[in-house]
């Protein structure tokens, strides 16, 4: 999983709590599949979690990682990202409110950048169980910033929120 010349390795998190979570995460691992600008190298399994933060009552989320190869820089990969999330019906109005499909860029390589649209590593990703928990599946000894490996974290934050999605089935 090294990149080689100018291809990075991205790690997305998925996630959703409207119409459909799950079927809305299958559909954009699809697509990303699809795309020939980009590889999907490695997936995670679909987690149930309960919403952090935006208002009261919101539906529970699904949550997965991915890990994708691509030659994009990281501003076109976002573009490409948030292209997913608007063909998903994707509506920003209400920060941390549910949402069809949300595409983040938790890490890129190990690069370290912050510009107006893109902070890299994610800023709230470390913190955060419904990120740790899948990407602990596909990439245990990632760091995403502060030097502690993914695998590290998950063991240090609040992660009984997260339970595998088939589990209730
Ligand atoms: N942006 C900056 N850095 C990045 C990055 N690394 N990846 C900018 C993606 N986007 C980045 O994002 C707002 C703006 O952030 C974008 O226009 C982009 O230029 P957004 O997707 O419109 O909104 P958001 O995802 O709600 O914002 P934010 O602040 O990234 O949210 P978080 O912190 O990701 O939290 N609870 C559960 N259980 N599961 C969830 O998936 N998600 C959130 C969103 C809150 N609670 C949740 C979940
Ligand atoms: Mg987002």
């Amino acid at each position: 999983m090294t990149p080689t010349g100018d291809r990075h390795v991205a790690w997305i998190g998925l996630g959703s709590n409207l119409d459909a979570p799950a079927a809305q995460l299958r559909r954009a691992f699809a697509e990303l599949a699809a795309d020939h600008n980009l590889q999907v190298l490695a997936r995670s399994s679909l987690y149930r979690s309960v919403p952090v933060g935006g208002p009261p009552d919101q539906p529970l989320f699904c949550n997965a990682a991915a890990a994708l190869a691509t030659g994009l820089s990281p501003l076109a990969l976002l573009d490409r990202l948030q292209a997913i999330e608007a063909a998903h019906g994707r509506v920003r109005d209400v920060r941390w409110g549910p949402r069809t499909l949300d595409l983040d860029i938790l890490a890129i390589d190990a690069l370290v950048m912050d510009c107006p649209r893109l902070t890299l590593p994610h800023p709230r990703a470390h913190e955060r169980g419904f990120v740790l928990v899948p990407l602990a599946e596909i990439a245990p000894a990632l760091s995403l910033g502060g030097g502690q490996r993914v695998i590290d974290r998950c063991r240090a934050v609040d992660t009984r929120d997260i339970e595998p999605w088939e589990s209730r089935v």
